[in-house]
């Protein structure tokens, strides 16, 4: 029998990347995002390119009531969840505390924080039921990022929300011990994919000025680390996996090529 990865955000960026990661490997996939084409068509890609089950599961993550009902609904046989990537998130902003924008602030911890508690929380109920009838083990992973290790000018509600998924990650991984889940923190750095044009609101010239100079991380770059997390053997657990482009030192320190 195939094994299960949820991914929530597997429109765009990480999420997608997985998607293809975890198809490659003979995954079968439960795939989440707001954007139900996109949806679509990459469950038509990856079915028809790798011959794996995909599940649609389109909902806002922000909306308890729609992350709790499709997933205590989801069909029996896709409810034996191995992988849960607990990707989906957004910046929205990068101005002075004061100036900030509370709508912003407000989407970020909704998505970030809140949106990533439901997730966890339901899939997390359910491998810890099948361990007690099956014996078998589940796995988490959280999408944290260096915003989440060391907070910059500017980077205030976004670096919060991200210090909040790092704790929740050390917590759950200490309340479902007893459940035999893994739960695994990876922490990116600058990665190119749809995430600046999210947070400068489709502004391409400031979206694209973050990478000024760098050679960042590509979607793929960091779906390769996630997935490798998810290959070592069952008795070891990949706590913490901090991850940047060879030009990044973490969250503030860059050596940019001139010009
Ligand atoms: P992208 O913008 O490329 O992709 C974000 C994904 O999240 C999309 O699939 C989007 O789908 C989904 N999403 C956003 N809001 C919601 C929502 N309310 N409900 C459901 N899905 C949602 O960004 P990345 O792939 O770069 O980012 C993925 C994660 O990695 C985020 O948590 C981000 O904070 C984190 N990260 C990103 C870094 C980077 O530099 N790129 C570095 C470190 C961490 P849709 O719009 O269809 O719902
Ligand atoms: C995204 C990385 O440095 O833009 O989490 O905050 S950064």
């Amino acid at each position: 029998m195939s094994k299960i990865v949820f991914i929530t955000g597997a429109t765009a960026g990480f999420g997608k990347a997985c998607a293809e990661k975890f198809a490659a490997n003979g995954y079968d996939l439960v795939l989440n995002g707001r954007r139900t084409e996109r949806l679509q068509e990459l469950a038509e890609q990856l079915e028809k390119k790798f011959n794996v089950a995909v599940l649609q599961l389109a909902f806002d993550v922000r909306d308890e009531k729609a992350v709790f009902d499709s997933i205590s609904n989801l069909p029996l046989e896709w409810k034996n969840i191995d992988v849960l990537v607990n990707n989906a998130g957004l910046a929205l902003g990068r101005d002075y505390f004061e100036e900030a924008s509370l709508e912003d602030w407000n989407t970020m911890i909704d998505t970030n924080v809140k949106g990533a508690m439901y997730v966890a929380k339901a899939v997390s109920q359910l491998m810890a039921k099948r361990n007690a009838s099956e014996g078998t083990t589940g796995h988490i992973i959280n999408l944290g990022s260096v915003a989440g290790k060391e907070v910059y000018e500017k980077g205030n509600m976004y670096c919060a929300s991200k210090f909040a998924v790092d704790a929740m990650t050390k917590a759950m991984r200490i309340d479902l011990l007893r459940h035999n889940i893994k739960v695994t923190g990876v922490h990116p750095g600058a990665a190119e994919t749809e995430f600046s044009l999210v947070r400068f609101k489709g502004d391409e010239a400031t979206a694209r000025s973050i990478y000024n100079g760098l050679q960042p991380l590509t979607a793929e770059d960091v779906a390769d680390a996630i997935y490798y997390t998810t290959t070592v053997p069952t008795h070891v657990c990949i706590n913490d996996l901090v991850i940047t482009c060879t030009q990044q030192a973490n969250a503030i320190y860059f050596n940019r090529n001139p010009g």
